[in-house]
């Protein structure tokens, strides 16, 4: 899979995707994450990317015709398996399934806003969608196009080891629908004491029928106390037997 980020500080991503995960991913050549510096499609001699809002209003707005032109040659050919996608802060709320969507794309265009906004004919007439990582103001859209890239990245085929690992792996359980329902468990590596703070006896027994009890119990209560949302949204019936029928770790 391919990903395509335009930015005006290009140099912002310079080694964010050579570590971990998706750094492994770039090396084996299972995903190429190409950035383009905006200014390559100016055309006057102060490459201007941005000018005043029309309305009045503090600030400046990224100008529609460099990110047009920008799109229109890195993706010449629109297609079902190709997106441009708008990051700002008044987009779509990114989560899981918007991920595994993506992951299924041939090429994934993130534009990065900056300044005050973007002129909205990008969003309007450009971008097949506009999404939002999170209810925050950032200081511009490279930050959440990095999240994108890495959520993104590590469900390509083939980029997390193991098959099935991602699925098991956690944020969270989820029900036959593909909703969350229930936050990952606590973990806990050695010492079994660090600072006076016992890691739970149960871990230690190597009885796994009580192990496996006891995380799902963890997952339910930590769910409950920081994300009591998940919980109302109806998806996890609290009966054991419903529970039980979710692949565990
Ligand atoms: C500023 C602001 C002030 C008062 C009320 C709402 C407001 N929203 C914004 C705003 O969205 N400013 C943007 C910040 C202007 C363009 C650069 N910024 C930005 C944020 N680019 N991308 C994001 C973003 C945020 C969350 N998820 C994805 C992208």
């Amino acid at each position: 899979m391919k990903f395509h980020i335009l930015t005006i500080f290009p140099r912002f991503f310079d080694q964010l995707f050579d570590y971990g995960v998706v750094g492994r991913a770039v090396r084996q050549g299972l995903i190429e994450v190409h950035v383009y510096d905006l200014r390559n499609w100016t055309f006057d001699p102060h490459r201007t990317v941005d000018d005043r809002p029309f309305g009045g209003g503090e600030g400046m707005v990224l100008k529609p015709e460099p990110i047009f032109l920008a799109v229109e040659e890195i993706l010449p050919e629109r297609g079902k398996d190709k997106k441009v996608v708008l990051l700002s802060a008044q987009g779509r709320l990114f989560h899981q399934d918007i991920a595994r969507e993506f992951s299924q794309l041939s090429e994934l265009v993130l534009i990065c806003g900056r300044y005050e906004g973007v002129d909205e004919r990008v969003a309007e007439h450009l971008a097949d969608e506009e999404i939002s990582i999170g209810d925050y103001v950032l200081s511009g859209g490279e930050l959440a196009a990095a999240v994108v890239v890495d959520a993104v990245a590590r469900l390509v085929p083939g980029v997390v080891g193991k098959p099935g690992s991602v699925a098991a792996e956690s944020f969270s359980l989820r029900d036959e629908e593909g909703r969350t329902v229930l936050l990952d468990w606590p973990h806990y590596t050695r010492p079994a004491e660090f600072r006076g703070l016992r890691v739970p006896e149960v871990l230690l027994s190597g009885n796994h029928e009580a192990i496996q009890r006891w995380r799902l119990a963890a997952a339910r209560q930590k769910t409950a106390r920081l994300r009591p949302d998940l919980i109302r949204r109806g998806g996890p019936s609290s009966s054991e037997g419903e529970i039980r029928s979710f692949t565990l770790k």
